[in-house]
């Protein structure tokens, strides 16, 4: 059970490029912070366990076609299916880890060029999701991407896509209000988790202390 001292959890994002090494760094992140005493839950999106998940995963599979807009916004769905679980457990005083958000959701539709989808059009149906307090972007250039063994089968893992996607996480640092931490990710497992470790503990440890007010929508 959380510790009764803590606020409330901190709500941790990890984005990034394919194969920038995402799930390991959530996996070596989780588990220093739990072997500091913090009470933590994971997240994955897509989370491919729900039946909107299922259509998601056919869809990455090339098993289904649809619309752009129709998959993104079942994207979108697959999040808002969360939410409420998102904002319950962080209110318990668990931190949450999460492997992409609606960062990713936003960039990979939008770097699809559909005319009728742009980056401000991916947007609205995420707004009045929970805010991350912070949001960790692996960053590496798709070359980098390919040298770790190439890209799967999966839809998106092409190597013009990815360039379109990054551009576009790095558009989105941008205009970002200081909750996006940009992390090179090009080098060894240790030295990113350095870096990634330099960015996270400072806030969980001021979220569940409560200096960081309560962020929802
Ligand atoms: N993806 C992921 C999207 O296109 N939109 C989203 O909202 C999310 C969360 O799904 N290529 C894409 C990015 C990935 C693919 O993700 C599957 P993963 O992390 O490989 O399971």
């Amino acid at each position: 059970e959380p510790r009764n001292s803590v606020v409330r959890g901190a709500f941790v994002v990890v984005e990034g490029l394919d194969r920038a090494g995402k799930t390991t760094q959530v996996q070596r992140l989780c588990s220093k912070l739990y072997a500091l005493g913090h009470n933590i839950k994971t997240l994955r999106f897509p989370d491919r366990n729900s039946t909107i998940g299922q259509m998601i995963s056919s869809y990455l599979q090339n098993e289904t076609d649809m619309d752009d807009h129709v998959i993104h916004l079942l994207f979108s769905a697959n999040r808002w299916e969360k939410a409420k679980w998102i904002e319950e457990t962080l209110s318990k005083g668990y931190t949450i880890i999460c492997d992409r958000y609606f960062y990713s959701g936003m960039v990979y539709s939008a770097a699809k060029q559909n005319p009728s989808l742009s980056l401000s059009w991916t947007k609205h149906p995420e707004i009045g999701l929970p805010l991350p307090d912070v949001v960790v972007f692996l960053d590496l250039e798709p070359w980098q991407a390919e040298q770790r063994g190439g890209y799967g089968e999966e839809k998106y893992e092409k190597r013009e896509m990815q360039l379109r996607v990054r551009e576009l996480f790095l558009q989105l640092l941008k205009a970002d209000d200081g909750r996006m931490k940009i992390v090179n990710a090009g080098d060894g497992m240790d030295a990113v988790e350095e870096r990634i470790w330099k960015e996270v503990l400072p806030c969980v440890e001021a979220v569940e202390g409560g200096s960081f007010g309560v962020k929802i929508g």
